[in-house]
């Protein structure tokens, strides 16, 4: 049953289950609702990269830290198509095209990702955007263009996201979530651990993502990926088990969503991936390049299926099973 009226105290009871007990539930859960064997792969590109005017702790495109990446522009519609060619031929169905904005403005960049978005669409890849926040009407318009999901995260709790970013606020990201629900889109929104929170905020947030009116269709859980110059580089790295335990929960609490196991995959082992697909992960950011920061390799990632029996999601299923 997709319950959204989960209580604190439920979210709570789950999240502190003993953990191989947690995750032979959750491992059920995710038996009962989704194919098992079948792993959604996005591949991100970051098509402006850098720049930002937000202060988001965790983030290496913030302007005001000093950080390794250079800014650019906007790229070009046609490298942007090229690229998303190559992912989709190296087995990719979903394309997500990130922005370091801290919201879509309405001029000639925009004109320009909507062509983005329309070309990307005819290649039969879902398509999606992060490209900070948004109005109805803007959300309207890349629905027209063939959106397909929009990815917007809370990041962490209501009560410590104050901590991490301080130049909007958590109502400003739910308020988008809900121009993006009202325009048809699909969700995909998560969060990260290992920022300096306490496990009561992933609760926290587990629960405010489980109790919106509709669950997010995707949820990733990144694990902090420890940028130097930004105010966060000397947190402690994220235990496996704490990145376990969140999938396991968020795949109780949210059955048929897809939770993506996302960023801080260069530090795990097969192994460790493999336990989060076990506790309910079925999908992956792939390509050599996340955003800024490095990923595994297609042909890592191909291996890894490969050993583990799992195979890529094809592209639409929802839609298609609806169809038939
Ligand atoms: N600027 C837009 C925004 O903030 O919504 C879109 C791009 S932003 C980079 C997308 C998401 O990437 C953030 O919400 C955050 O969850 C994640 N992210 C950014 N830097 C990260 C890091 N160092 N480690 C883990 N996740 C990170
Ligand atoms: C999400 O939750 N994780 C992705 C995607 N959505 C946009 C981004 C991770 C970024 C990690 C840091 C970087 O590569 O810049
Ligand atoms: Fe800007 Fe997004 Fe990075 Fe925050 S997470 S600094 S909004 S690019």
């Amino acid at each position: 049953m997709i319950r959204n009226n989960w209580t604190i105290e439920e979210v709570h009871d789950l999240y502190n289950t003993p953990l191989l007990e947690l995750i032979y539930n959750a491992a059920t859960v995710h038996r009962q609702y989704n194919d098992t064997a079948e792993v959604q792969v996005c591949t991100l590109l970051s098509i402006k990269t850098g720049g930002c005017s937000e202060d988001c702790a965790y983030c290496p495109q913030a302007a005001r830290y000093n950080t390794d990446v250079n800014v650019k522009a906007l790229m070009q519609t046609g490298e942007v198509i090229d690229y998303a060619k190559k992912a989709r031929d190296a087995g990719s169905t979903r394309f997500c095209m990130g922005a370091a904005w801290r919201e879509v403005r309405d001029n000639r960049d925009f004109d320009r990702v909507i062509e983005m978005v329309k070309e990307v669409n005819k290649l039969g890849m879902e398509v999606c955007c992060t490209l900070g926040m948004l109005t109805e009407t803007q959300a309207k318009k890349l629905a027209d263009a063939g959106l397909y999901a929009y990815n917007h995260n809370l990041d962490t709790s209501s009560e410590y996201y104050n901590e991490v970013i301080t130049t909007r606020t958590y109502d400003d990201r739910l308020q988008t979530l809900d121009n993006v629900r009202k325009a048809g889109v699909t969700v995909c929104c998560g969060g990260i651990i290992g920022l300096g929170e306490t496990h009561d905020d992933r609760i926290k947030m587990l629960h405010t993502l489980a109790t919106l009116p509709e669950h997010p269709d995707s949820v990733p859980i990144n694990a902090l990926v420890r940028i130097k110059g930004t105010p966060l580089e000397n947190n402690p790295k994220v235990d496996i088990w704490d990145m376990v335990r969140m999938i396991a929960t968020a795949r109780l609490l949210m059955p048929a969503t897809m939770v993506r196991l996302s960023a801080g995959r260069t530090e795990m082992s097969v192994s460790e991936q493999a336990m989060c697909f076990m506790a309910g992960a079925n999908s992956i950011f792939a390509g050599e390049k996340l955003l800024t920061t490095p990923n595994p390799s297609f042909e890592e990632d191909n291996k890894m299926f490969d050993l583990l029996g799992l195979k890529p999601r094809v592209a639409f299923k929802d839609e298609k099973e609806l169809v038939h």
